[in-house]
């Protein structure tokens, strides 16, 4: 019998159960942060930080997870006018999970009267998420985040 191979296990064993400690403790910091829980945040028109711009979306139906699809931006002004000229940064996150989206969307045409196309979307599991744009224009970049709630 030799007992090192057997102390070679156990410290594995060991160094698994930390690794799963650490894991859990991971997981339940990031839920943690918990969504909002206001209705209205979940919004799908949000004005932007310093509210220079009102900035809208819709989708063909409800927001689907596991698909790939598109986004119609609609981008104004605090006083209304529509913004034609807008150009985009687009991120996606779960903060909960401390993963992002699976894709790069990105608004590849001004459809005119302020309407901007974002494609390439995917969700690729329910939950609670955040999409950020900066969306510049007029000679300033303000943000506006929309909080998604997905039924998988
Ligand atoms: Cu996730």
């Amino acid at each position: 019998m030799n007992p090192i191979p057997m102390q070679g296990a156990q410290r594995r064993r060991r160094l698994f159960l930390v690794s799963l400690a650490l894991l859990a403790a991971g997981c339940s910091a990031g839920a943690r942060i918990r969504p909002p829980q206001d209705a209205a945040d979940y919004a799908t028109e949000r004005l932007s930080a310093q509210g220079a711009f009102r900035v809208a979306y819709r989708t063909e139906g409800p927001v689907p997870v596991g698909r790939l699809h598109a986004w119609t931006l609609h981008v104004a002004r605090a006083n209304g006018t529509p913004v034609t000229d807008a150009v985009f940064a687009v991120d996606g996150d779960m903060p909960q999970h401390g993963h992002g989206l699976p894709t790069r969307p990105r608004v590849t045409r001004h459809l005119g009267n302020g309407d901007y196309l974002l494609e390439g979307v995917k969700f690729q599991m329910g939950g609670w998420w955040v999409m950020d744009f900066d969306v510049t224009a007029d000679g300033r970049t303000e943000r506006v985040r929309f909080h998604l709630q997905l039924n998988k």
